[in-house]
C-alpha cells in the first residue's frame, strides 16, 4: 500500500493499474524512437534525435509535476511530453517530417528539428491562455544549456506572485506562487557557464526549481571525464547544499533505472520546492542512449563493448520491466501483449502522420504536372524539354515543394505561349505566397498588442516650462509612474535596487516598491535577460536592466538563441514581452563606451532596438512598450543622465511610437540621419553648417528595429536629394544597415543627387578619455567637415576646399 498525498489509500490493483500505465508511455516511447530513427535512416525525415534510454525517470517527473508548473529542458524529453499529454506518437512523427501545420506538430509546424517541445500559453488572438489550469513547457532550443537562463525566471515568477500583493493579472498564472520551473538538462552540458551561473543564481534568490541533469556519462562522443570533475556533478555541487544554518539547495542522487525510487524523490523535490520555495537538483545517473547520440552517427564508434553491454543491460525500460515482474505487476506474457500492442499503435500513428503530411503534398504534386501537361501540349518549341522535366517531377514519390517550384520556376524561362506563360507564373506565386509564411511568419506578435497599436501622446508641460530636471530625474519619475500603474512591472539588475541604478534613474524607488519589484542582482547578464524571459512568460512585465551596453555581449547569445526567436519558433504560441534596459554610446574608454549596434540588431531580429536620444524619449518608449506584447531592448545615452529636460506633467501616459522616426530640424540641402549620442553632436554641426549657408535637414532615427515604418527619410531625400548616415559603430556597422533600408526598401537611390554616404567610428574600440573619444568616435568637427566635403563636390566654388 502506498498513501497519496491526499490521504487517500490506493489498493494495489490502483498501485498496478498507474504502474502499467507509466510502463505503456515508456515502451510507446521508445517505439517512436526506434521507428524515428528508421526513418531518418530511410530518408523520410532530415535528422533524428529521441529520448530513449530516459524514459523512466520523465515518468516520475510527469507524476510530480503539477497544472500551472512549467518544463524547461532539451531534446531528450519526448517522454515526459507524453506523460503529461502534451505530445503523441502521431504528432512525434509530424514534428520529425516537419510537418508545417500547427494542428499536426504542434511544437513548431515543422520549424524546429524533432525532439524540441513546447506547450501553447496564447489564444488565436495572441491573448493569454489560464496557465494555471494546464501543464506548461517553455519551448526548446538546441543550444546546450540555453534552456537554464529562462528556467530561473520560470521559478522566480512563482516567488513573485507568492509575495508581491496587489498582480491584477495573476489569476491566469499563479495560485499563490505554488507552480515549480523543472528544469533538464544533459551531463555534459553541465559543462556550461550558463549551468553553472543559473544554478548559482537559483541558490541566491531560493525559487521553486527542480533541476533534472540525465547523466548518462557522454556528450555525444565525449566522456565524462572530459566535461565535469570527478565525473559527478552532484559531488561537486555539495557544497550548494542547504544546511541548519544556511539558505541552499536540496540535491539528490538516484538511479535512472529504479523506477520506484525516482517516483519517491521527485514526489519529495517537488514537495521541497513548491512548498518551501527551496531549489532543488537531481542528479539522474546511469542513464544509456541505446541508439546514440542522434541520427549523425552511431556509438559503437566511441563506446567500448563492455560499455555497451552494460547499457543494454541498464537499459531503464529493461530495468522498470524487470521490477514489474518482481513484484507480481505483470507477467512477462502479460507485458509482452502490451509490448506488441504498442508497436502496432505506433507504427499506425507513424503511417497516419506520414499520409497526412505528404498526402497534401502530392496533390500539388499531381496539379502541377496536370498544368505542365498542359503547357508541354501548348508549347511550340520545348515540347521535348518540358516532358523531360514533367517525367523527372513524376517519378517523385515522396515530393518536397521545393522540388516542385524548383522545376515549375526552370520551366518558366522558356515558356513561350503567353496564356501558358501567365498560368505558371500565377502557379509558382500562389504557391509561393501559401507556402513561404509556413516558414517565415510570427518573427513579431501579431496581436492587436503590437508595437503598431501604441498611439503617439505628446508629452505635456506647464507653460513656459524649462529644461529644469537632469535627465535621470525624469526617468525616476515616470518609472514610479509606471510601478504604480502596472502592478506586474518589476526591475531588476545590478546596482538597481539599493542606490536606484548607477546613474540614479530609479532613486528611491526600491524604498517605495519594495525588494522583490526593484530588485539588486549578481553580476550574471546572461541570466538577467533569462529571469526576464522566464517572467515574461508567466504573464509579468519585467525590465532586465543590463548596466552597460557593452556588456550586453554577455547576454547577447541568450537573446539571440531564446528571447528573439521566440514568436518565430512557436509559430506565435508563446511570448515573452520583456523589456531589456541599458545605457551605452560614447563615455569613457573600451569598455563604457561601446555602441556595437550593428552586431546587435543583426543577432536580434524579433527583438526591438530602440535608441532614444534623450531620457524623456526613453520614458516614452517604456510607456509605449507596456502597452504592448512585445520584447524590447532600449539603449539610454549613458552621457545624457544630466543633461536637462524639460519636466512632463503626464508621468506614465506620453508614449515615443515605435518605429517613427523625428525630424529635429529641417533643411534644403542634404539629409543627416543619426540616433543616441552621436545626435546632439550631429544637431551641433548643422548649426554650425547653417553659418556657412548648409542647410541641412536633421533626423532622428529613435527606433532602428523596427526602421522608419512611414518611410520618412525617403520624403525628406526626395527633398534634399543628398544623404549621410552618422553613427559611433563600427564602419559598415549598423549605418549599413541603414542605408541598405534607405537605398532599398525606400528606393531612395532616384532622388540622389550625390553618393549616399556614412560617417561612423573607427574600427576599433574606443580609446579612453576625451581625446580618446574624439579620434575614436566622429565629432562634430569630423560630421561638419564631411557634410562640407558632400556640398563641395556639388559646389566648389561656393564651398571651396578646407583642407
Ligand atoms: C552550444 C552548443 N554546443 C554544441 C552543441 C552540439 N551538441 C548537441 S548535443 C551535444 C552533447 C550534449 O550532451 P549531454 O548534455 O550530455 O546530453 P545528452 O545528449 O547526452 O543527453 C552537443 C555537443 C550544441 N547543441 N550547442
Ligand atoms: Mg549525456
Amino acid at each position: 500500500m502506498i498513501t497519496e498525498k491526499n490521504n487517500t489509500t490506493l489498493t494495489f490493483e490502483d498501485f498496478k493499474t498507474e504502474v502499467l500505465n507509466d510502463y505503456r508511455i515508456a515502451v510507446t516511447s521508445r517505439e517512436c524512437s526506434l521507428l524515428g530513427r528508421k526513418e531518418v535512416l530511410t530518408g523520410k525525415a532530415k535528422f533524428g534525435i529521441f529520448g530513449d534510454g530516459k524514459e523512466v525517470p520523465q515518468l516520475a517527473m510527469a507524476k510530480a509535476f503539477k497544472n500551472g508548473d512549467f518544463r524547461s529542458g532539451y531534446y531528450r524529453d519526448q517522454t515526459f511530453m507524453m506523460a503529461i499529454g502534451e505530445l503523441t506518437p502521431k504528432q512525434f512523427f509530424a514534428g520529425l517530417y516537419g510537418h508545417t501545420d500547427l494542428d499536426f506538430d504542434p511544437m513548431s509546424a515543422g520549424r524546429q528539428m524533432g525532439g524540441h517541445f513546447v506547450t501553447h500559453s496564447l489564444n488565436e488572438d495572441g491573448s493569454w491562455k489560464d496557465l494555471t489550469k494546464q501543464k506548461n513547457s517553455s519551448a526548446d532550443i538546441s543550444p546546450t544549456a540555453g534552456q537554464m537562463p529562462r528556467l530561473l525566471g520560470l521559478a522566480q515568477a512563482s516567488k513573485i506572485y507568492r509575495n508581491v500583493d496587489g498582480i491584477k493579472i495573476k489569476d491566469k498564472f499563479s495560485v499563490n506562487g505554488n507552480e515549480v520551473a523543472w528544469g533538464t538538462i544533459g551531463n555534459a552540458s553541465t559543462s556550461e557557464g550558463l549551468f553553472f551561473e543559473t544554478i548559482n543564481a537559483a541558490g541566491v534568490l531560493q525559487v521553486p526549481m527542480v533541476m533534472s541533469v540525465w547523466d548518462d556519462e557522454y556528450g555525444i562522443s565525449v566522456h565524462a571525464k572530459h566535461q565535469t570533475t570527478k565525473e559527478n556533478i552532484s559531488e561537486i555541487l555539495k557544497g550548494y547544499q542547504r544546511d541548519e544554518d544556511s539558505k541552499g539547495y536540496e540535491i539528490f542522487r538516484v538511479k535512472g533505472w529504479d523506477y520506484a525510487e525516482l517516483v519517491s524523490t521527485y514526489e519529495r523535490a517537488g514537495a521541497i520546492a513548491r512548498e518551501e520555495h527551496i531549489p532543488v537538483l537531481i542528479h539522474v545517473n546511469e542513464l544509456t542512449q541505446p541508439q546514440g547520440h542522434s541520427t549523425s552517427g552511431s556509438h559503437e564508434r566511441y563506446k567500448n563493448g563492455e560499455r555497451l553491454a552494460w547499457e543494454r543491460d541498464f537499459d531503464c525500460i529493461r530495468q522498470m520491466r524487470l521490477w514489474m515482474i518482481a513484484i507480481n505487476i505483470a507477467s512477462p506474457e502479460e507485458l509482452s501483449e502490451i509490448e506488441f500492442e504498442l508497436k502496432k499503435e505506433v507504427l499506425e500513428a507513424k503511417k497516419e502522420a506520414w499520409n497526412s503530411f505528404i498526402n497534401p503534398i502530392i496533390e500539388d504534386q499531381k496539379n502541377l504536372l496536370a498544368l505542365l501537361e498542359q503547357i508541354a501540349e501548348a508549347s511550340i518549341n520545348h515540347k521535348e524539354r518540358i516532358r523531360k522535366y514533367i517525367s523527372e517531377l513524376s517519378a517523385i514519390k515522396s515530393p518536397l515543394k521545393k522540388e516542385m517550384l524548383v522545376i515549375a520556376r526552370k520551366i518558366l524561362r522558356f515558356v513561350e505561349v503567353p496564356n501558358s506563360k501567365a498560368l505558371l507564373s500565377n502557379w509558382i506565386t500562389d504557391y509561393i505566397s501559401i507556402t513561404q509564411p509556413r516558414f517565415s511568419s510570427n518573427l513579431h506578435s501579431d496581436s492587436d498588442l503590437n508595437v503598431y497599436s501604441v498611439k503617439k501622446v505628446l508629452p505635456e508641460y506647464a507653460e513656459n516650462a524649462k529644461p529644469d530636471s537632469d535627465g535621470r530625474m525624469i526617468l525616476r519619475d515616470n518609472f514610479d509612474a509606471l510601478f504604480t500603474k502596472y502592478p506586474e512591472t518589476l526591475i531588476f539588475g545590478e546596482d538597481v535596487g539599493n542606490i536606484g541604478d548607477v546613474n540614479q534613474g530609479l532613486e528611491g524607488m526600491q524604498e517605495k516598491y519594495g525588494e522583490l519589484r526593484v530588485a539588486d542582482v549578481g553580476i550574471r547578464e546572461a541570466t538577467i535577460v533569462g529571469q526576464g524571459i522566464g517572467m515574461a512568460l508567466r504573464g509579468l512585465r519585467p525590465i532586465a536592466e543590463i548596466q552597460y551596453l557593452d556588456y550586453l555581449l554577455y547576454a547577447i547569445q541568450i537573446m539571440s538563441d531564446d528571447l528573439a526567436t521566440l514568436q518565430y519558433r512557436t509559430v506565435g504560441k508563446q511570448k515573452a514581452p520583456l523589456i531589456i534596459r541599458t545605457r551605452g554610446h560614447r563615455l569613457e574608454g573600451i569598455w563604457h563606451s561601446g555602441s556595437p549596434m550593428g552586431m546587435i540588431i543583426n543577432a536580434i531580429r524579433g527583438i526591438h532596438v530602440l535608441v532614444p536620444r534623450n531620457m524623456t524619449q526613453a520614458a516614452g518608449f517604456y510607456n509605449a512598450l507596456l502597452e504592448t506584447d512585445e520584447p524590447a531592448l532600449v539603449i539610454e545615452c549613458l552621457n545624457g543622465y544630466r543633461l536637462k529636460e524639460k519636466t512632463p506633467l503626464n508621468f506614465g501616459e506620453f508614449k515615443t511610437p515605435i518605429g517613427v522616426v523625428e525630424t529635429l530640424k529641417e533643411g534644403s540641402d542634404i539629409t543627416l540621419v543619426s540616433y543616441g549620442s552621436t545626435l546632439r553632436l550631429v544637431e551641433q554641426a548643422a548649426t554650425e553648417l547653417l553659418d556657412l549657408g548648409i542647410d541641412c535637414e536633421v533626423i532622428d532615427i529613435q527606433s532602428l528595429l523596427p526602421f522608419d515604418i512611414n518611410k520618412d527619410i525617403v520624403k525628406s531625400i526626395a527633398k534634399t536629394n543628398r544623404l549621410l548616415v552618422i553613427d559611433e559603430d563600427v564602419p559598415g556597422g549598423a549605418s549599413a544597415f541603414i542605408l541598405q533600408q534607405i537605398l532599398e526598401e525606400q528606393d531612395a537611390y532616384v532622388h540622389l543627387d550625390s553618393k549616399p554616404q556614412t560617417l561612423a567610428a573607427k574600427a576599433h574600440r574606443p580609446a579612453y578619455g576625451t581625446d580618446g573619444d574624439y579620434f575614436s568616435k566622429p565629432s562634430a568637427e569630423d560630421i561638419f567637415e564631411k557634410v562640407y566635403s558632400m556640398m563641395h563636390e556639388v559646389n566648389p566654388s561656393k564651398f571651396p576646399n578646407l583642407y
